[in-house]
């Protein structure tokens, strides 16, 4: 009974257990979409990187993380059918950061990165990113690519929530 209850609450607000209790929760909440055993949530609202870190975290979630080529592709392309319906929607939080060293980006579950996807920058796209532009950019934005960008800054952002599968 518990583990129905539990269950429920899974399906409900998209939390995932760790120990596992939750086999059945196969998935993704209403609003998420699913991408084999993540669930991935688009805010409409804009929020400052750390507050939109905490967002997807009171979700039971934590903002995305790109592992592989395949979820990076799954993302990009999931982000640009969104952005074509946002007049301003250029820029996305996903959870990367090198808040604590200058050029080494984590995760925010922790993991260096093992796959990027830095885009180039700049006027003509003379720039590569990550260009810590005036040294304070420190945070890991969307934008057809990836981009490290002013934390401080209010953009849409994209949580990730991983299915008990
Ligand atoms: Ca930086
Ligand atoms: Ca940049």
């Amino acid at each position: 009974m518990r583990k129905i209850l539990l269950c429920l609450a899974c399906i409900t607000l998209g939390v995932s257990y760790a120990d596992n209790n939750c086999t059945s929760c196969r998935e993704c909440p209403a609003g998420w979409k699913r991408n084999g055993k993540s669930c991935y949530f688009f805010s409409i609202s804009k929020e400052t990187w750390i507050r939109a870190k905490r967002a997807c975290e009171n979700m039971g979630g934590h903002l995305a993380t790109l592992a592989t080529v395949a979820e990076d592709a799954f993302v990009s392309s999931y982000l640009k059918s969104i952005q074509s319906h946002l007049s301003d929607g250029k820029y996305v939080w996903l959870g990367g950061h090198d808040l604590f060293s200058e050029g080494q980006w984590k995760w925010v579950t922790g993991e260096t990165f093992s796959y990027t996807n830095w885009r180039k920058g700049g006027e003509n796209g003379q720039v590569q990113n990550p260009d810590n532009a005036m040294g304070m950019e420190h945070c890991l934005d969307w934008s057809n690519g990836w981009n490290d960008n002013i934390c401080h800054h209010k953009h849409h952002f994209l949580c990730e929530n991983d299915l008990c599968v």
